[in-house]
């Protein structure tokens, strides 16, 4: 039987049979180690599985290969990487400039790694009912940043319902993902899109203006009416970096892209060669230089995470 992971805790995984057109719970035969693997999780949601009967039970036997997958840094040790889904049409990551704050670092470690494997990203500020004139500013300054670059955004507020039909409609007929901090809206969204989910939500704490973890794990959710899958995660601190050389990253800045062969060094890295057109385009306001600054410092995770990596791997 084949089916779709919809739901993963770790010890056991919920999976939508197609044709059967039902949920199983399913466990994971032992064939599936992780060893020598970054990864934390053998089989992410999202993942289209092979099922067999085991007497009472069933078990995932195979797993197709991803087609893409967005990933996250785990809380136990920084090289290794927790898949938070695959399989993706489309990567939602939804922000809110105010309670809780999302940075514009964290925005770009999410774009880059959507763009590393060619998913459509949407960028959704939620909670706009309540940014203050200085919110709006800096939302209005990244929006356009955003949108020149070629990201589609939306705004909205699960509250006032502004920008829930756009949501809507960005979402039908496809498999997306939410992903982003918690306390964001990530789950009130879902429940405005599709109100009979009735997912639970939770005030964020007042001391810390920080999200209370009220999502604990992955799920899928066949949203009928639209035609379309979505899937809700538990918010996250950081996105991981996809394993990537060094050079590679400039190509996932895509306002970077019309620049990067006229730098006079072909190997240019951006960060201080002279002739750099990179550069340049900063200083004639063409690029953003908090989209470079963040550059710079994804470029440095991606070597300590190199070189941390390959101290793990040796015991060290
Ligand atoms: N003012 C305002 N509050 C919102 C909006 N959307 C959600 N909230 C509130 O924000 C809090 C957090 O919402 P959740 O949907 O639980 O957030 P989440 O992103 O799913 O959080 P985790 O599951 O912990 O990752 C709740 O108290 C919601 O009522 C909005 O548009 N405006
Ligand atoms: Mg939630
Ligand atoms: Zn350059």
């Amino acid at each position: 039987m084949q089916g779709i992971v919809t739901k993963s805790t770790g010890s056991w995984y919920e999976v939508f049979l197609r044709e059967e057109k039902t949920t199983i719970a399913a466990r994971l035969l032992g064939i599936f180690r992780l060893d020598q693997s970054r990864d934390t999780n053998p089989v992410a949601v999202g993942d289209f599985v092979t099922i067999e009967r085991e007497m009472d039970d069933f078990v995932i036997s195979k797993i197709t290969e991803r087609r893409n997958y967005i990933i996250r840094q785990s809380p136990k040790h920084r090289v290794l990487r927790h898949v938070i889904a695959s399989n993706l049409d489309q990567a939602v990551v939804v922000a809110s400039i105010s309670k809780p704050r999302t940075s514009n670092g964290f925005i770009d470690r999410f774009l880059v790694s959507s763009e590393a494997y060619h998913i459509p990203s949407i960028i959704v500020f939620n909670k706009i009912d309540i940014y203050s004139e200085k919110d709006k500013q800096t939302l209005e300054n990244w929006s356009a940043t955003y949108q020149k670059a070629g990201y589609k955004i939306i705004l909205t507020s699960t509250y006032t319902g502004e920008g829930i039909e756009e949501l809507k409609e960005m979402l039908r007929n496809k498999r997306s993902l939410f992903s982003g901090h918690s306390g964001v809206g990530k789950s009130s969204l879902l429940n405005s899109v599709e109100p009979s989910l009735d997912l639970r939500t939770n005030e964020i704490s007042a001391k810390h203006e920080k999200g209370m973890h009220t999502t604990t794990f992955s799920e899928l959710f066949q949203i009928e009416n639209l035609n379309a899958e979505i899937i809700d995660t538990p918010g996250i601190k950081e996105f991981g970096v996809l394993q990537m050389e060094d050079y590679e990253l400039k190509d996932f800045f895509i306002e970077f892209l019309p620049y990067l062969n006229q730098c006079k060094f072909h190997n240019c890295l951006h960060l201080r060669e002279p002739g750099c057109m990179v550069r340049d385009a900063i200083e004639k306001g063409e690029i953003a230089g908090w989209r470079h600054q963040n550059y710079l410092n994804i470029l440095d995770d991606i070597r300590d995470q190199s070189a941390a990596w390959e101290l793990k791997k040796r015991g060290i």
